[in-house]
């Protein structure tokens, strides 16, 4: 059997669009079947960020990628990576075929288990791939859970993702939109002024330049209701990046039970990916040219 091409189970439509969504089982990271061209991808990935994040990414960001010794020079073992993570914050990766089912996706988060999918992008897909490939996840997610706080937020995350998986679409869907403006797009306050936390942004060299440095995008504060009424768009750069003060924020917002939450958001409209509220508070707002075509999530 050939171990380099995952096991695809069905195409769904995801969050993340129409994409395959895998088995659900933990696999052992394949490492010695990465040939020359996965290596020089990782490298080229690596490099290619490293060259803007500095300036760009949360100090936090940058300080793991050095604590966990992630290096350009080859595509990084999960058992080094999780010796050291696992003695900072308790978490550790599992290597996964690719996007798991919520429950499933949810319930490894709930027990500080990251699924990192053990397979990296082709050369052609180097610009663009709709799928959570090796360097999305682990370039891309797992540094911030060498963070103390970050990695509580994570696991509180999917705790309330494995409890709010009896409450119904529309809970996910609230919990989907909150992960995607957090985890995946989210910005943070710094000294220096804003700066990435996202895995999404983080792990594109187009989105980091983007999000924080054109005109276009509205960059609104952290606010839990408005985040998760609030549409997103999966196939272009965001339309507006939410902003935390700090982590603390972050995980102090899934300290009260979602309950009444999923409710009051029930009751009201979703709002576009573009809008700005008079209520919200604005961090220099752009003049929002240029918009990517195509429609909300
Ligand atoms: N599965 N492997 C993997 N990685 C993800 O980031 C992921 C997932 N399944 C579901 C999912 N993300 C999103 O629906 C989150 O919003 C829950
Ligand atoms: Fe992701």
């Amino acid at each position: 059997m050939d171990t380099r091409s995952p096991r695809r189970v069905e195409h769904q439509q995801t969050d993340k669009g129409y994409v395959p969504v895998y088995t659900t089982a933990v696999v052992e990271q394949p490492w010695d079947d990465y040939d020359a061209t996965d290596h020089q991808t990782w490298a080229t990935l690596f490099e290619r960020q490293m060259a803007i994040l500095p300036g760009r990414a949360c100090r936090e960001h940058l300080d793991a990628l050095d604590g966990l010794r992630m290096s350009a020079d080859r595509i990084p073992r999960f058992t080094d990576i999780n010796r050291l993570l696992e003695a900072e914050t308790g978490w550790t990766l599992v290597a996964v075929e690719g996007l798991l089912p919520e429950l499933t996706f949810f319930e490894h988060l709930a027990n500080r288990r990251f699924p990192v999918t053990w397979w990296i992008r082709k050369p052609e897909q180097i610009d663009y791939i709709a799928e959570p490939d090796l360097f999305h996840d682990l370039f891309g997610h797992v540094p911030l859970l060498f963070n103390p706080v970050f990695a509580d937020y994570m696991q509180a995350y999917g705790r309330g993702g494995v409890k709010a998986h009896g409450l119904g679409e529309e809970a996910l869907a609230n919990l989907t939109r909150l992960y995607w403006y957090t985890v995946e797009f989210g910005l943070i306050r710094s000294a220096e002024g804003l700066r990435i936390y996202g895995a999404g942004i983080v792990s594109s060299k187009g989105e980091s330049i983007h999000c924080l440095e054109s005109a276009a995008p509205n960059r609104i504060g952290f606010d839990l209701e408005r985040i998760m009424r609030t549409r997103y768009r999966i196939d272009s750069y965001q339309k507006t990046y939410f902003v935390i003060d700090d982590f603390e924020q972050l995980f102090a917002a899934t300290r009260p039970d979602f309950t009444p939450i999923y409710a009051r958001v029930a009751a009201l409209p979703a709002i576009p990916a573009g809008t700005v509220l008079d209520t919200d508070t604005v961090f220099n707002r752009g003049t929002g040219e240029g918009w990517a075509e195509g429609g909300d999530v």
